[in-house]
């Protein structure tokens, strides 16, 4: 993602005359401020800083040599590009973070479950309304949602840079985004899931993207859970034998940037929480592994005699990491043996066994994290309460299921592995292990959330060749109580390594107070070297973010404006949009009266700029922004009436609204873009019934 030469609407010649510079005002174009006035002549540019001068910053503001190395390793200025792109999970804000790496800029927020004024996203825009109307569950209009793992679409399972997907723990949600305009494209509601957590992971050609549930969900048999519909008393033995969990793979067709439900299918799992999930590729192609928690089946009660659910569902010294044989059960599904619940085809547990599409590993305890190394041979799983990394070997797996070698069956009839078998090694890092990634020279990193640091350690062949295999060799403090961390394309192929970014909970004491909400920390970590080196802190002032992913920015390629009229759902021509139409028409629909606007905005007007209609017309104005310049993005907002649209170069938006108050309201554009915005403006005038 280079950076692009000057504007072309950009005068080079300085020497505006003042009639030039009101019409070039006018015009929109930017005139370069006193510049623009021919004043540079007299101002004589400053000289560039002695080395002296930089000593004398660094004893003044009472920095060290560290922090100086720091600061040239991070900076980087105006108008260069990042090495990395990061895109974060906003948590609880519901939507996904976009972050520069080095320079930890963020470069914007994508609205994605959560409505988002500035964006035009669920403010009367009809596109993203029916977005999050269709993502939402049947019986409420959702508009929070707890981002999760983002996950960016693969081509022979590397990351291509042209999609991305993220989970809503909350609700069972997945989204799509493109990367072409890093908008949202598409939102599904899981079928049968209440909670989703584990994915998304896509599998190597992003035929699925594969989500593992939650909290298990109460199920009607054979029909599963229908949201606000299905009931089931909440009771120890209810839990066991009527709750269940899935896993989806979700069928993604890139070309209509749309989810597939009709060509996906979900595998029906034991009520146990199921957490992290990942698919393979090279020998672990073909397979995905989903670790879990609570297979104690646990389900609370503190005040009906039981235990807590957190001692309850800690007593284990196992829990059962899941592999599942996806490949088979597309072919399962293919045959025609699974069955239609809600709108997706579910694979049954009880046929899930029959087939050996799923077998479970133990894996110790209460685990939480479930990564896959380049080679794609080892799967690593954070201990949680256990002081240990666990990795499994693919080709252990496979042998031991081959041969059938079981230790015996979990309560459900689920094979069980004997650890001894699949177990490649174990690794002591540090307390609370979490989330494992991995660099470019075979060396895994994991977030020590008790311990408070990232622990490196080496990994087997063919990812580490050295002498010392699964050995720690580094460990940093982290400020403080690290989830997850990212490093740039890890969890596939080819890691790049150099850099890491520790998502920390807790910032305390690492910025400025600002009440007793603080902000998350993000550290950045140079991990280019033997040592790792803290290089910088970085608040997060949104949501709580989990997982990221970090791409080699070049492999992003985002345009900069749209086609003129073009719906940046389906990037064509929008339906409604007409050449330069510009007008106001009345009449009736099905009974009910209409006013339909054409308008157009364009720096410093919006064409029409007086909309006459009736008390209770619905109001559908179809706008477009007619310019063709990088970043001339113009808005759209109606006082009072909780109406706002963002519209960028070429695109068209249809909004909608009842115009049910009379009065007479001002529109106008939200954005500053020309020293004529403010006249940038018109009225609704909404005549009495
Ligand atoms: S999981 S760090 Cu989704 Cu670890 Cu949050
Ligand atoms: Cu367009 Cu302000």
């Amino acid at each position: 993602m280079g950076v692009e030469k000057k504007e072309k609407s950009q005068p080079k010649e300085n020497k505006v005359s003042r009639r030039g510079f009101i019409a070039a005002a006018v015009a929109g174009l930017a005139v370069g401020g006193a510049a623009g006035f021919g004043l540079s002549r007299l101002i004589t540019p400053a000289a560039p800083p002695t080395l002296r001068q930089v000593e004398d910053i660094i004893k003044q503001r009472n920095l060290q040599p560290a922090h100086v190395v720091s600061a040239l390793k991070t900076y980087v200025p105006g108008g260069m590009p990042d090495e990395f792109l990061m895109f974060s999970s906003g948590g609880h804000s519901g939507q996904v973070m976009v972050i520069g790496v080095p320079s930890m800029r963020i470069y914007r927020i994508i609205a994605v479950f959560t409505p988002e004024p500035w964006q035009g996203y669920g403010y009367g825009d009809v596109k993203t309304m029916k977005l999050l109307e269709k993502g939402s569950n049947g019986i409420r209009f959702l508009t929070c949602g707890d981002t999760h793992h983002p996950e960016i679409s693969r081509t022979n399972a590397e990351y291509d840079g042209e999609w991305l997907f993220i989970g809503d723990k909350l609700n069972a949600r997945k989204a799509a985004i493109s990367l072409k305009d890093f908008e949202t494209k598409d939102i599904v509601k899981l079928p049968n899931t209440q909670t989703q957590h584990g994915g998304a992971c896509a599998t190597p050609n992003t035929e699925y993207v594969a989500c593992g549930s939650q909290f298990a969900a109460p199920w009607e048999p054979g029909k599963g859970y229908k949201p606000g519909k299905t009931y089931v008393k909440l009771t120890e033995q209810n839990f066991k034998e009527y709750f269940r969990g899935t896993t989806t793979f979700l069928r993604f067709d890139r070309k209509r940037g749309k989810f597939d439900l009709a060509n996906s299918f979900q595998i029906e799992l034991p009520p146990y929480m199921q957490d992290l999930e990942i698919a393979g590729w090279g020998p672990s192609d073909g397979w995905a592994f989903l670790n879990s928690i609570n297979t104690e089946l646990a389900i609370g009660g503190v005040l009906e005699g039981r235990p807590p659910l957190e001692i309850a569902a800690s007593q284990n010294d196992f829990d059962y990491l899941h592999i599942i044989n996806w490949k088979k059960a597309e072919q399962v599904v293919r045959q025609g043996k699974a069955k239609e619940m809600n709108g997706i085809k579910v694979i049954t547990l009880e046929t899930a066994i029959k087939e050996g599409i799923l077998f479970f590993a133990p894996e110790p305890k209460s685990p939480h994290g479930c990564d896959i190394t380049a080679s794609g041979r080892y799967i690593v799983i954070g201990g949680k309460l256990e002081p240990l990394v666990t990795v499994y070997d693919i080709e252990k797996i496979k042998r031991a299921i081959a041969d059938q070698r079981f230790q015996g069956e979990d309560p459900y009839g689920v094979p069980v592995l004997r650890f001894e078998d699949v177990k490649a090694a174990q690794i002591e890092v540090g307390l609370g292990p979490l989330h494992d990634e991995f660099d470019d020279k075979g060396h895994g990193y994991v977030s020590c959330f008790i311990s408070n640091e990232v622990v490196k350690y080496t990994l087997g062949p063919p990812d580490y060749t050295g002498d010392k295999p699964f050995q720690v060799v580094d460990r940093i403090p982290i400020h403080y109580n690290i989830g997850h961390l990212a490093t740039p394309e890890s969890n596939s192929p080819t890691p790049k390594g150099k850099y890491l970014v520790a998502l920390n909970k807790w910032s305390v004491d690492r910025f400025m107070n600002v009440g007793p909400l603080l902000p998350q920390n993000f550290q950045l970590i140079d991990i280019s070297g033997e040592k790792m080196q803290l290089l910088y802190d970085m608040p997060i002032g949104i949501g709580e973010p989990h997982y990221a992913k970090m791409i080699s920015a070049d492999k992003v390629k985002p345009i900069s404006v749209y086609e003129l009229g073009t719906d940046p759902e389906t990037f064509q021509r929008h339906a409604k949009y007409v050449e330069g139409k510009v007008g106001v028409e009345r009449r009736q629909e099905d009974g009910r009266w209409v006013t339909e606007v054409w308008m157009t905005e364009v720096r410093s007007t919006i064409t029409p700029d007086i909309i006459r209609c009736k008390q209770g017309d619905l109001l559908r104005l179809h706008i477009t922004n007619i310019e063709t310049t990088k970043d001339a993005t113009h808005a759209f907002a109606v006082a009072e009436y909780n109406i706002m649209a963002s519209l960028e170069p070429g695109e068209t938006a249809t909004v909608e609204f009842v115009a049910d108050k009379p009065g007479v309201y001002a529109f106008y554009c939200v954005e500053f873009c020309s020293p004529l915005h403010l006249e940038m403006a018109g009225w609704l005038e909404v005549e009495p019934a």
